[in-house]
């Protein structure tokens, strides 16, 4: 069986984009005939600075979250990435397999580097190697992520595929990247040429998960459109970036295609399709962000969770450490 693996940083702001891009998608894998692992990657979030009480308090919102979107912690394997050491251990010989150079061309280091690249930690450089070992830890096959990550996903299969060849095994399996559906890069609603983003200053840019009805309906009225009617077809949109991030929205959250959506709104003004998009996206949100309330009523629940999610994934993540520290030379610990 197909073994999926994913992941979202516990770095506050759950929204819209994390929703339809990956969350939404991890749903749709788990109820197919697969194993799946979905993980809250804490590890990956101190990358950049957190404060300690927030990045607690926002891990355990993270897991209501995915809990809220239809993440069934039974079916699914819910973990939280340092509660699993195997992660940051097998992330160690990673990094020993992979070149400083495959990490320095990384488009996310460079635009969270910035211009003064010597200053950022050095997590943040080697951030993809942790990723292609969170997902080799469980030799996943699949791995469902929004299109910023693609480069990230190219990179687990060099890693893969080196590790392999220095030691001569077929050991790593070659992860597939899943990019798929209408909104695998939703952008920011105040800003057509930006991603919509957890660390976006305008709050107004976003809709987060845990916006109730009244925020949500509001983002959408205020968000920057131009002045023509929508198109008929898909291509008609290819030079408005601003009305095809909310037909694209739309379509994710109505799971319609975007041709289906214009076939039927093809033709109408912003002024009465808004009002289409926030009476679906407040259907559809709000029970997430009302039921993510409740659950945060119970954070000892949301930690129970969480240690039931860590015994079952160190039962297939202790065994491929314990084979890739024979194949490497290391002495496995008792
Ligand atoms: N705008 C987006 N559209 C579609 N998918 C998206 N993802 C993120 N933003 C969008 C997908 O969500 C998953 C988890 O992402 P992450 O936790 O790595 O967060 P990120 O990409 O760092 O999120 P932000 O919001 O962009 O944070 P900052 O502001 O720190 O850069 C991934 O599958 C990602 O593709």
């Amino acid at each position: 069986t197909p073994r999926v693996f994913s992941g979202i940083q516990p770095s506050g702001n759950l929204h819209l984009g994390n929703y339809l891009g990956a969350l939404k998608r991890f749903v749709d894998w788990q109820d197919r005939d697969v194993e799946s692992i979905y993980c809250m990657v804490d590890l990956h979030a101190i990358t950049v600075w957190q404060d300690p009480s927030n990045l607690r308090q926002a891990t355990r919102e993270l897991c209501a979250g995915f809990i809220a979107a239809g993440i069934d912690p039974e079916k699914s394997i819910l973990i939280n990435q340092s509660q699993v050491p195997e992660h940051a251990q097998l992330a160690w010989i990673f990094n020993c397999v992979a070149r400083m150079g495959w990490m320095q061309r990384m488009t996310q280091f460079k635009d969270k580097a910035g211009k003064n690249a010597q200053n950022a930690s050095l997590g943040l450089l080697a951030y993809p190697s942790l990723m292609a070992a969170d997902i080799l830890i469980y030799h996943a096959t699949h791995v469902p992520v929004g299109e910023d990550q693609k480069q990230h996903l190219e990179l687990t299969r060099d890693i893969a595929t080196k590790f392999n060849h220095d030691y001569g095994v077929d050991f790593f399996p070659l992860t597939e990247p899943v990019i798929e559906g209408a909104a695998t890069r939703v952008m920011s609603l105040r800003d057509g040429s930006k991603k919509m983003s957890k660390s976006d200053a305008s709050d107004a840019s976003r809709i987060n998960m845990t916006d109730d009805a009244e925020a949500i309906a509001k983002k959408i009225r205020k968000a920057k459109t131009d002045p023509d009617a929508l198109p008929s077809e898909a291509k008609g949109l290819e030079e408005r970036p601003e009305a095809r991030n909310l037909v694209n929205i739309y379509a994710a959250l109505n799971e319609q295609s975007v041709d289906q959506v214009l076939a039927d709104v093809g033709g109408k003004q912003f002024s009465e399709f808004k009002p289409m998009l926030v009476d679906l996206a407040v259907a559809k949100l709000a029970p997430i962000s009302t039921e993510m309330a409740r659950l945060m009523q119970h954070p000892d629940e949301i930690d129970k969770i969480l240690t039931r999610g860590s015994e079952r994934a160190r039962a297939i993540t202790a065994p491929i450490l314990r084979q890739t520290y024979d194949i490497v030379g290391l002495i496995p610990p008792v």
